[in-house]
């Protein structure tokens, strides 16, 4: 496990399995369509049970770079964040996107005044972003976000291997102060 203290509150990152987080809201890598897939959306849906799959079939959908939240059904966390990231064309707009993806699940999580959040690393399996590059754009959109008002007290990144732990790891070494 490895924490930084950015503006009273803390950045931590660590190797697991979301879908076991206590944090109050867990973060999907989902799909426009919120139809469920492999990965990390695979391991939720499996988990938390039909619950979320109906309330993401209520909700219909959500564009790329953007996010919404669901109950958490048999999970420990109260709720799922359902987050968008882009699949990777080599863009510059693939950037903006993915840091938009995590913003809106940050922002999210402030409207229904949660303390904790667990995200992983969206983008990075089969939306093919490059995972160097992906790292610091995650971290530096949490940065971002617990520098401004904010009710979240810790924002934990659950990696699934040790070679994505440690890529975070670096990215998080070169996080600017500010
Ligand atoms: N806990 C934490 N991380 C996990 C877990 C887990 N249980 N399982 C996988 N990962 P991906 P994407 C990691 O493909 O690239 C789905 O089909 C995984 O190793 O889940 O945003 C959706 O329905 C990788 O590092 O998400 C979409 O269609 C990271 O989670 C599409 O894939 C993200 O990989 C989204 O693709």
């Amino acid at each position: 496990m490895t924490e930084r203290r950015i503006a009273g509150a803390r950045l931590r990152l660590e190797l697991g399995d979301i879908t076991r987080s206590e944090a109050d809201a867990i973060v999907n890598a989902a799909n426009e369509a919120l139809v469920g897939g492999g990965g990390v959306d695979g391991a939720i849906h499996r988990a938390g049970g039909p619950a979320i799959m109906e309330a993401c079939r209520r909700i219909g959908g959500c564009p790329t770079g953007s996010a919404v939240i669901t109950e958490g059904g048999a999970l420990h966390a109260r709720y799922v964040i359902h987050a968008v990231a882009p699949r990777y064309s080599g863009r510059a707009q693939d950037a903006m996107l993915l840091h938009q993806a995590y913003s809106s699940a940050l922002r999210l999580a402030d409207e229904h005044a949660l303390r904790t959040v667990a995200f992983p690393s969206l983008g990075t399996g089969a939306y093919g972003y490059p995972i160097g590059e992906a790292s610091q754009i995650a971290l530096q959109s949490v940065a971002r976000h617990l520098r401004t008002r904010t009710r979240l007290e810790r924002v934990t990144f659950v990696l699934f291997s040790e070679g994505d732990l440690s890529v975070y790891r670096e990215a998080l070494a070169s996080l600017a102060n500010r």
